[in-house]
């Protein structure tokens, strides 16, 4: 590895309440990616995350499992992280080297707000992070998008702000408006979403959540707020680009959902995550590891892949500073 941003995958943890869904969103991240032939499935035990004896007796991760993929030609390590309160020291050394959070929530309000300890503790050490609200495709999970939200807002200190609406039909949610391009899509089983044209029925609700997604990012950006006091259309570079920007400055959380399941939401999430996600120099600032150049090797686990059954994964490695230095813990 040459240890340069280019070549250095960016890491996601996938965190979030108990049985939120996370080892089956890393299933669909590797599916959708191509790095898995056929998708495993929690119920079956075939998954790359649970992969352990102990895991699969007690149906539920009891340790963060690595997995790494390429999407849109980047480079990832994602990390799936037990949600179990037992196990939280796991997820806690996975946030803190880690480039962003996925926080992986129910569509249900009460088992939402299951999220604030996770919620809190990126906030705390200012860790940039995005809302994924899995379990999408249940009858009536969009009417229920915006008290998630209103419910999650309150124990989030950082705004939250939708980044797609739901396009409907009858209770099942079949496609998403993309806020920042205003295109519609259409969810296809196995494949990427069609482009399809956007439902006068949407058009209200996209209109508002629009708004609200703009003055959101207006807040941080004097630009962006005169054009919208002129009542200028922002072109969707810049609106891409403030909404990248603010991620990584862990100004606000951007909210994405859909279902792991169904794999439906999953490449917008991934997409979002190789556009919105600092690379390793940021983290490495932020995690105030000086500038130098030795080589740094930020490691947490190294064992067999077991999506590949290659050989071992490090998360990364980074010039900076010059000795072995592991989040949370002494540098030795
Ligand atoms: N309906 C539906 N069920 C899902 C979806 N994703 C996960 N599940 C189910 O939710 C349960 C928990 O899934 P996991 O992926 O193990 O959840 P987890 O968050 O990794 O669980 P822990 O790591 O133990 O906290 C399983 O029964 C899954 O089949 C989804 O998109 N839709
Ligand atoms: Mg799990």
């Amino acid at each position: 590895m040459s240890g340069n941003s280019q070549s250095t995958p960016r890491v996601a943890a996938i965190v979030g309440p108990y049985l939120s869904g996370k080892t089956s969103l890393m299933e669909s991240l590797l599916f959708v990616a191509g790095a898995l032939p056929r998708k495993g499935s929690v119920k079956e035990g075939n998954t790359v995350g649970d992969a352990s004896m102990e895991a699969k007796a007690r149906q539920m991760s009891v340790e963060a499992s690595l997995a790494t993929c390429e999407y849109q030609g980047e480079a990832w390590t994602l990390i799936d992280c037990p949600g179990s309160v037992e196990f939280r020291q796991e997820a806690v050394h996975a946030v803190m080297a880690a480039d962003i959070a996925v926080v992986v929530c129910d569509p249900d309000p009460a088992r939402a707000l299951m999220a604030a300890p996770a919620l809190k503790f990126l906030d705390d050490h200012k860790i940039p992070h995005v809302l994924f609200i899995n379990k999408m495709e249940a009858p009536g999970s969009a009417g229920k998008l915006k008290d998630v939200l209103n419910a999650l807002q309150v124990v989030s200190e950082r705004p939250l702000v939708l980044v797609e609406v739901p396009i409907r039909e009858g209770d099942q949610i079949t496609g998403y408006v993309d806020l920042i391009s205003e295109h519609a899509y259409k969810y296809e089983a196995g494949k990427d979403a069609d482009l399809v044209q956007l439902p006068d029925s949407v058009l209200p609700e996209e209109q508002e959540a629009r708004q609200i997604l703009l003055e959101k990012l207006a807040d941080f950006d004097d630009h962006l707020m005169e054009e919208l006091l002129s009542d200028l259309v922002p072109p969707q570079e810049e609106v891409s680009e403030d909404l990248a920007k603010d991620v990584r400055e862990d100004l606000l959380v951007p909210v994405y959902f859909g279902s792991a399941d169904k794999d439906s939401g999953v490449r917008r999430l991934f997409q979002a995550l190789c556009d919105e996600a600092p690379r390793v120099e940021t983290t490495a600032a932020r995690l105030g590891i000086p500038e130098g150049k030795d080589t740094l090797v930020q490691g947490l686990q190294d064992r067999p892949c077991p999506a590949c059954r290659q050989a071992e994964h490090l998360p990364r490695v980074a010039r900076r500073g010059g000795r072995w230095q592991l989040p949370g813990r002494q540098p030795r």
